[in-house]
C-alpha cells in the first residue's frame, strides 16, 4: 500500500524538476536553437502529460488491487482499448518525428547560403584547429608530409603555394555576428564530434570524409566546443572555444592573424 504514494511522490518530484527547469540547457544563440527548443518543449509537454497520467494510474492500480485476502482474478485485457492506445501512440510519435525532422533537416540537408564564410575544422587526438582562407579567399595547398603539430602546422600547409601563405590557422574558432558560416570538417585519426551546446548543433567528424555544417550565430560571446565523441584517453581535454565577434572585430582579428 505504501508503494502507491511513493510512486505518486516520485512522479511529482520528477515533474517539478522539469517544470522548474532545474537543470536546463544554456540559452540558444541562433534561429535553429530557438526552433529546436520550441520543438523540444512540444515533445516534453506531450510526453510529460502522458508520463504524469500513466504514473498516476500506476499508483491507483497498486492501491486499488492491493492484496486484501481476496482470490486473484484474471483479466484477458481489452482488444479495442489495446488497439486504441497503440495507434494513438504511433500517431503521436509519427507526428512528433515529422515536426522535429523538418527542423533537423533545415540544418543537415539544406545547403549553406552562397555567401557563407568557409572555415576548415580539423579534429585530432586531442585538439581542435581551425583554418581560414586568408585575404585571397582561397584555401591553399596542403600536404600530409608537411603536417607538424610542434611547428604549428597541424594542417600541413605548403609554404610554396602562395594561396597557402596567407591562410590563417587558429586553435580557437572566431565567427562574425549574424553572418552565415560554413564549416568543412575533417578528422586526422578517429571519430570526433563538433558540438556547441548554444547552437544546438552537433556533428560527428569521420576520418577520410569532408563533413559540412553551417550556422549563423546571433549573439556575441564565448562558447565552449567540447569534443562529444569518446575519442581516446585525452578526450576530456579536447575542447576549444567559439568566439562570436562583431563584424568589425572579426575583420580586425583576421588582419592581426595574417600579420603573424
Ligand atoms: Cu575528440
Amino acid at each position: 500500500m505504501l508503494l502507491a504514494p511513493v510512486v505518486w511522490i516520485l512522479t511529482l518530484l520528477i515533474c517539478y524538476f522539469f517544470a522548474a527547469k532545474t537543470w536546463w540547457f544554456p540559452p540558444p544563440i541562433n534561429q535553429h536553437g530557438l526552433a529546436y527548443d520550441d520543438q523540444f518543449m512540444r515533445t516534453l509537454i506531450v510526453t510529460g502529460v502522458i508520463f504524469f497520467l500513466a504514473q498516476f494510474a500506476l499508483g491507483w492500480v497498486i492501491f486499488k488491487f492491493r492484496a486484501d485476502g481476496a482470490r486473484a482474478s484474471f483479466s484477458h485485457g481489452n482488444n479495442k482499448l489495446e488497439m486504441l492506445w497503440t495507434s494513438a501512440t504511433a500517431l503521436l510519435f509519427l507526428g512528433l518525428v515529422l515536426m522535429g525532422g523538418k527542423i533537423w533537416a533545415a540544418v543537415h540537408f539544406d545547403e549553406a547560403p552562397p555567401d557563407a564564410i568557409p572555415i576548415e575544422v580539423l579534429g585530432k587526438q586531442f585538439a581542435w584547429s581551425f583554418r581560414y582562407p586568408g585575404p585571397d579567399g582561397k584555401f591553399g595547398r596542403t600536404d600530409l608530409k608537411l603536417v607538424n603539430d610542434s611547428a604549428g602546422n597541424p594542417f600541413g600547409l605548403d609554404d610554396k603555394d602562395p594561396a597557402s601563405k596567407d591562410d590563417i590557422v587558429s586553435a580557437s574558432l572566431k565567427v562574425p555576428l549574424g553572418k552565415p558560416v560554413k564549416l568543412l570538417m575533417h578528422s586526422r585519426d578517429v571519430i570526433h564530434n563538433f558540438f556547441v551546446p548554444e547552437l544546438r548543433q552537433k556533428q560527428d567528424i569521420v576520418p577520410g570524409m569532408e563533413i559540412p555544417m553551417h550556422f549563423q550565430a546571433d549573439k556575441l560571446g564565448v562558447f565552449e566546443i567540447p569534443c562529444s565523441e569518446l575519442c581516446g584517453l585525452g578526450h576530456f581535454q579536447m575542447r576549444s572555444t567559439m568566439t562570436v565577434l562583431s563584424e568589425a572585430d572579426f575583420e580586425k582579428w583576421k588582419i592581426q592573424q595574417a600579420q603573424k
